[in-house]
């Protein structure tokens, strides 16, 4: 996990392109960048320069800068090679760079090992590099601003804002704890409680930010699901705005999950298009329904579509869905082809909407109906990106900071385990920007960025 060899890797993406990027980090590398062009690069520099192979042969002429630690990303030295973007290419220089760093260990990076680097060198904290992992991976405008804000460090400012209110709390305590007499009084000192209300609604607004982050970051998984012919695909290539399912009059035209990614309100839904749910035969389509149901299982949210004109026998079907569901996961039930009713009939079932796939009616109350499911805010002014893992920190932060308040509210002899809370409360926060974090945890962090990163 930290170990202090060379590393080199591909940075840009594969395949063709105009530019390819090699980037080298390690402590010194000075003879590297000598062994490779026959002359010091002045640091910080483009030079212009060719590379050849051991028998003198020009490989390619590329752009070298040396970033001389530890002004650098990775804060060691860093040499980036600009190279032009052919894959074969690309390969035949990494392998003339691992023959020539050779003798001082060079070796190929692990993924994320580039940003590990600059993390365990204090270049950034452990959301930023998270941020880092998540920009690149952004999916829509608003999960890369988000990415940006807390790669600057907006985040990490909010976590260690609140760690150092807790930690003025903790002083106020430590004081009183000398003076075992005015414990009790403890509460009573305004400035105490002001301090313990101003943490809560911090690690409140905190909470909340996180919540909306993780959205942005993740999505929503949305399942459509129903009997056959209720008109599920037609909803996915309406809301995709295209045809990406095949719709037929057919019942059981979809076999196999069918999956797409849009953005409402620049939040990612990941729709999964299901095979229709029924008794069938058919070995091809039951397989289909099996994985409609594992779909539904894995579910942030089933939209269960009904057939305005027909709507017998599908209460059992919503029971069964029902059944499947995981803690968590809602559904929304809506009646589609709203437009084969006659307008003094449309009144759709209680809490169920009418809507059309054909039309377009109601499509734009189906997706606000969503987002208000999830919860989701609106775009935000200052809004971050947040992970599942951050949540769970200030989630259990919560829990310290609300029990640390009973020992206070009981007074006698109770500030120790009062103060010990709160301490609590500190290390998971301190977890989220990896200020006390397990090294199990920071591996499994790293190992998720992609190659060259
Ligand atoms: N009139 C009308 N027909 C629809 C609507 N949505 C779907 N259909 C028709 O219903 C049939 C089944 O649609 P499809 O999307 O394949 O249903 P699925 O089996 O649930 O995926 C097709 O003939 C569609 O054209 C709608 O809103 N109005
Ligand atoms: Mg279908």
């Amino acid at each position: 996990m930290t170990r202090k060899v060379p590393i080199i890797a591909v940075a840009t993406a594969p395949g063709k392109a105009g530019v390819g990027v090699i980037r080298i980090s390690g402590k010194n590398l000075s003879a590297m960048s000598s062994a490779l062009f026959q002359k010091t690069l002045s640091p910080r520099q483009a030079n212009l320069l060719t590379l050849c192979d051991e028998s003198g042969q020009a490989i390619d002429q590329l752009i070298a800068i040396h970033f001389v630690g530890p002004a650098s990303f990775t804060g060691e030295d860093v040499l980036e090679l600009q190279c032009h973007g052919g894959p074969q290419l690309l390969e035949l220089v990494m392998k003339r760079c691992l023959e020539l760093g050779k003798a001082e260990g060079l070796v190929i990076a692990e993924p994320g090992e580039f940003t590990l680097r600059a993390y365990l060198n204090n270049k950034i904290d452990l959301t930023q590099a998270e941020a880092i992992a998540d920009l690149i991976d952004a999916q829509s405008e608003a999960a890369v601003r988000g990415a940006a804000r807390s790669l600057q460090g907006a985040f990490s400012d909010d976590i260690n804002n609140l760690i150092e209110e807790i930690t003025q709390l903790r002083i106020l305590v430590e004081s009183t704890l000398d003076f075992p007499e005015e414990e009790i009084e403890f509460l009573e000192n305004a400035q105490a409680r002001q301090r313990l209300t101003a943490v809560k609604e911090k690690l409140k607004a905190l909470r909340a930010g996180a919540k909306q982050g993780k959205i942005l970051r993740d999505g929503i998984q949305l399942v459509l699901a129903g009997a056959p012919n209720v008109g599920k695909s037609s909803l996915l290539n309406r809301l995709a705005g295209e045809e990406v399912a095949i719709v037929t009059p057919i019942a059981g035209t979809t076999r196999d999950r069918v999956k797409e990614s849009i953005t409402i309100d620049g939040v990612p839904m990941h729709i999964i298009d299901t095979a229709g749910l029924r008794e069938t035969t058919d070995v091809v389509e039951a397989k289909g329904i099996e994985r409609s149901w594992d779909a539904i299982r894995l579910a942030d949210i089933v939209i269960f579509l009904t057939d305005a004109q027909s709507g017998a026998q599908q209460d059992d079907l919503k029971a069964q869905i029902l059944r499947e569901l995981p803690p968590k996961c809602a559904v929304l039930e809506f009646v589609n082809k709203a437009d084969l009713l006659q307008e003094s009939s449309k009144t759709a079932p209680s809490e169920a909407l009418l809507i059309s796939a054909k039309t377009g009616e109601g499509i734009e109350a189906l997706k606000q109906r969503i987002l208000e499911l999830v919860g989701w805010a609106g775009p935000q002014e200052g809004a971050i990106l947040a992970r599942r893992r951050h949540l769970d920190c200030i989630e259990r932060a919560a829990e310290h900071i609300e029990k640390s308040e009973e020992f206070a509210v009981n007074g006698n002899n109770s500030l120790e385990l009062f103060a010990e809370e709160l301490s609590l409360a500190q290390r998971h926060l301190g977890e989220i920007t990896g200020k006390l974090l397990p090294d199990d945890l920071l591996g499994k962090i790293f190992s998720q960025f992609c190659i060259g990163k």
